[in-house]
Parts: structure tokens; sequence; C-alpha cells
């Protein structure tokens, strides 16, 4: 067997790993820092604006040199070339990963299947750029002559979760005398909520879908539509100018765009090479372009270049993404972690975690090598956050005293945006007292030096040895954003690349999206359906019909 066919877990540099893991495994992390007082300057990498100090992770020059290692052994470098240069590394799919061409510069030619895909970005680009403008000028004119003053943008998973997140992470930034919505959820709660208080006359939908198949936007999509008609008119020449004013789509589908009866003319393009999760800096950014313009939207787009060209060339020990993605391996497969808790010290990344939910366990969230087999080491842990310093009061606890490992990611910046008395200072003294607690916690002694009741010292005793990254940023703002999503972008790629595994694909959606039309049908059924399901899933259904159809007709 050569290095590239060995399994992972036979590989030299993993079984070294194993053992160093062993040789270390008693040290603590009070110990690292007594021993080198200068690591909390020296185990830190900077780049794109985003200072990376992972110092508080359990590692020491040893670690650091076997996991890059063990990247040299799984081929990161060859992978990463792969990627940037538009292999089909989507293999599942048959597919090219090209959301860096998203962002590369205009003039810089990517090459897919002898078509310059970069020219193709950026003409999207300029026409998103020239609708925005007449959108938030007021030149675009809504059916009635009315001005647009409400977006709404309605998709589902990477064609929301992406949006989403930007317009909250960059708020700041955007037109306040707008309103910017987003509809998902198939649950008519979502669509009704987000419009109850909108004029149609003034309201645009984006629909954004990729495939322009999927159930949740088309029935959403359709729900807006009879919203705006209601009130913009109901006969056919009516509908389709209102239609041709009020709706513009972001897909790869033409054919799907017209049948729904947007005129493609309003159809924002991407490609098949962007995944959906990787897609909020293609036109699935359109509402983030219309909330924060187009000059905002491009130096987010630089920021995310920065990061990219970064990964692409730094070595690996002082490439943020690679360090990121290594740790996380080490920390996954080595410590047994489970968890990772993304913690933004910033309201505006309140949708960060979610936003990252998908992207990391959508991506690495994966059974199986790229050859089919199974793997026999775990992949993605499991995310979870909430922005600092929220958390703090709810699930810390578990962080600094539960049985779990929970690795940390600290997100924090040296400037608030909305400056009031001293409440940044405040935010950024929590960042740095919890991974300081986290690490160090707190001896017996030192809780029994505080005149603690014996019988209470167990329980005020923090082991600390908990580990975290800390990212620190001079401030939220556009290009810093696109960095910071590129950087995690990579260090999913990176572990990927580790695990061996398609991190472009999610068949484990799919199934799920096949059952439910089956199951709709079944639902929706005049008649009594023939339920072939398990028994519990049959007495779901019949259950669930029985009480709905009781309570229409008054018996309940
Ligand atoms: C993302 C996934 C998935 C997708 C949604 C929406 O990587 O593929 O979350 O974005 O299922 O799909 P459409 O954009 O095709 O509607």
């Amino acid at each position: 067997m050569d290095a590239q066919t060995t399994p992972l877990t036979q590989r030299p540099q993993w079984q070294s790993l194993l053992r160093h893991r062993d040789a270390i495994k008693t040290t603590q992390l009070r110990d690292l820092f007594a021993a080198d007082p200068q690591r909390g300057e020296r185990l830190t990498a900077e780049a794109a604006g985003l200072y990376l100090d992972y110092s508080k992770q359990r590692v020491n020059d040893d670690t650091l040199r076997l996991l890059r290692e063990l990247a040299d052994a799984c081929g990161l470098r060859a992978r990463i070339d792969a990627m940037f240069r538009g292999d089909r590394i989507n293999t599942t799919e048959n597919r090219a990963v090209l959301h860096v061409a998203l962002r590369a510069p205009a003039g810089e030619k990517i090459l897919l299947d002898g078509h310059d895909v970069v020219a193709d970005v950026q003409a999207v680009l300029d026409r998103m750029a020239s609708f925005s403008e007449r959108v938030r000028s007021g030149n675009w004119k809504g059916h009635t002559g009315k001005p647009i003053r409400n977006i709404v943008n309605i998709g589902i998973g990477g064609s929301d979760l992406g949006p989403v997140m930007a317009f909250e992470a960059l708020r700041h930034y955007s037109r306040r005398d707008m309103n910017f919505r987003f509809v998902s959820n198939v649950d008519a709660t979502d669509f009704v909520e987000a419009t109850h208080d909108l004029d149609a006359a003034e309201t645009l939908f984006v629909i954004c879908s990729k495939t322009f198949t999927t159930l949740e936007t088309l029935t959403n999509a359709h729900a807006a539509r009879s919203w705006c008609l209601k009130v913009l008119g109901e006969d056919e020449t009516d509908a389709n100018g209102a239609i041709a004013k009020h709706f513009v789509a972001v897909s790869t589908n033409a054919d799907g765009v017209k049948k729904f009866g947007i005129d493609t003319a309003n159809m924002f393009e991407f490609w098949d090479w962007v995944g959906g999760r990787y897609s909020m800096d293609s036109a699935i950014g359109l509402s983030t372009m219309l909330a924060i313009g187009a000059q905002n939207f491009r130096a987010m787009l630089a920021g995310f270049r920065a990061m990219d060209e970064h990964f692409r060339s730094e070595p690996l020990e002082r490439n943020l993404p690679a360090l990121m993605g290594l740790l996380a391996v080490w920390n996954n497969n080595f410590l047994g972690a489970e968890a990772v808790a993304v913690l933004p010290y910033a309201q505006y990344l309140k949708r960060f975690p979610a936003y990252l939910q998908q992207l990391t366990m959508e991506s690495n969230g994966k059974h199986v090598m790229l050859n089919g087999t199974h793997v026999d080491y775990s992949t993605c842990p499991i995310f979870w956050g909430e922005p600092g310093t929220n958390g703090q009061h709810s699930f810390y606890q578990l962080i600094h005293q539960g049985t779990r490992l929970i690795p940390c990611d600290f997100i924090g910046f040296c400037q608030g945006l909305n400056p009031l008395g001293n409440q940044h200072d405040l935010l950024m003294a929590n960042v740095f007292a919890q991974s300081e607690a986290l690490a160090f916690g707190k001896t017996p002694d030192q809780v029994r030096a505080e005149g603690t009741p014996p019988a209470l010292v167990p329980h005020r005793v923090c082991e600390g040895n908990r580990p975290s990254n800390t990212i620190l940023a001079e401030r939220l703002d556009p290009q810093t954003l696109g960095a910071l999503v590129a950087l995690y972008e990579h260090a999913v790629f990176v572990q990927g690349v580790v695990w061996n595994i398609d991190s472009f694909d999610q068949w484990g959606v799919e199934l799920g999206k096949q059952l439910a039309k089956t199951t709709a049908a079944e639902i929706a059924s005049k008649d009594e359906p023939k339920l072939a399901h398990d028994s519990s899933t049959n007495a779901l259904i019949r259950r669930y019909r029985q009480l709905r159809d009781d309570a229409t007709s008054g018996k309940a």
C-alpha cells in the first residue's frame, strides 16, 4: 500500500499523533504556558485582518509538526491546487468546486472546460450592481409607480442562511429606510409574519433557489405571488406587470424561473460549481447587495479573496484555515471532542453560528470516504453557539464544568460599531475572561484559599485545560466578514481533505426531501390513503389526518 491508498488511521503520521497524544495526555495548558512564557504570542497567526490566537489549544510544537505532516500525507497542497484549478473534486456530483472564482478579481482567468468563469461572475456582479442601484435610488418602481422599500428574500438552506447571516452581520452598513425580511420555512407563519406589515406596492421578492425546484421555496414564492396579486391586480395583464416589477429570481435554472412566471431578464444567474452553502457571495447575495450597496459588497468579496490568497499560498505553519482545520482534527479525532462552540462576541453575528452549522455539518457530516468505504474515525463534530455574552448565562456551565470536552471559537472585535459608554470594553473583557477561565480554571487550593467550606470545594473547582481559539479583528465590516467566512470555508475543506470525504455533496438531505413528497401526497389525499410506511409513521399520518379533519369539520 502506498501513502495515498493507506487508510487514514493506519498512516504513520496518524499513528505518530496517537502516540504523541498518549505521551502528552497529562500535560495541562497551565504546564504549557508555564514552560513557555512567549506561548501566547508565539502560537498566533494573522492574515486578511484576522488575528488567530491558538495558544490555548492543547498542543505543543510537536503536535503542530505532526499535524502538518498528516496534512502533507493527505495531499492537502495538491487538493488545494485542485480546488482552485477547477478540478471536479465534488466527485459524487461530478462538479467543480469554485466558490473561490466568485471573489476572483476582474481580469483573472479560471478556466472550466475551457471557459473563463471569472468573466461570467463579473458580468453577473455588474448586473446585480446596476439593479441594486436602481432599487436603492428609487428608480426601480413597483407596479403602481411607488419605489421599493421592502425586500423579502425567499429561499432555504444555502439560499437563506448566508443571506440572512450577512444581512444581520452588516446591518450597520445597510439602508435603514428599507426593510429586509427573510422567509425560509414552509410553515406559513414565516411568510405571514414577514409580510404582515408590508405594502405589496413597495415590496420586492427575491426568490433564491439554485435548482428552482425546492418545495419550501416554491411554496413560499407562490404564496408571495398570490399575496402580491391580491393587492396589485388579478387580471393577466396586471399580473404580468406586477410580477415583472415585484419578483426577481436568483437561480441556475432558467426554465424553472420562466415556468414560475419570472422573466429571465429579471434573473440573476449562478452555476452548478457553486455549492448552496458556499453561495452567499454569488448572486444569492443579491439581498445583501440591496442592503449594503455594491461597493460594500465588493469590499466583502475583497475580504474573501484576501483569505483565499492566503490559504492558497501561505505555508501551513502560518496558514489560518490550515491551522484551524488541523486543530479541529486534533480535538475531534485525538482528544475526542464531539462538539465545537462558536461564540461571536458581536450581536451583529447572531446568525453566524446557524450559518456555520450548515457550512460545517452539511459539508463534513459524512460517513463514507471518497471511494465509498466506511470511515473508521469520527468526522464532523456538532457545531452550535450563541453570541456572547448571552451564552455565558446558559450553556457555558457545561463547557466549564461538564463531562464533555467542547473546544470553543471566540470571535471578537477591537472596535464596537455602536459606542455606548464602556460597553464594548465590558463585552471584550468577557471574551478574554472566558477563554482564560476555560484554559486555567480554578484549582482546589485556589477555591479553598477563598474560604470555601470544604464540602463545596469540589463544586467550585474548574479543572481548566479546555481548549479554545480566539479570533480578533479590528471591526466588523464587509471586508472582515468576507475574510471570516472564507476562513471557515477553507478550514472545513482542510478537515474534509484529512477525512478523505466529499465535503461538497449532501445526499443525507436528499432522502428526507424525497420522502416528504410521498407523505405530502398521502396527507393531501381526499380518500383514505393506502399507507405503506412503518407502523409508527402510518399511525402518525392517520392520527394527523383524523385530528386535522375533525378540527375543520368542527367535531373537535
Ligand atoms: C446547500 C444545500 C442546501 C440548499 C437548499 C436550497 O449546500 O445544497 O441547503 O442550499 O436545499 O436549495 P435550492 O437553492 O436549490 O432551493
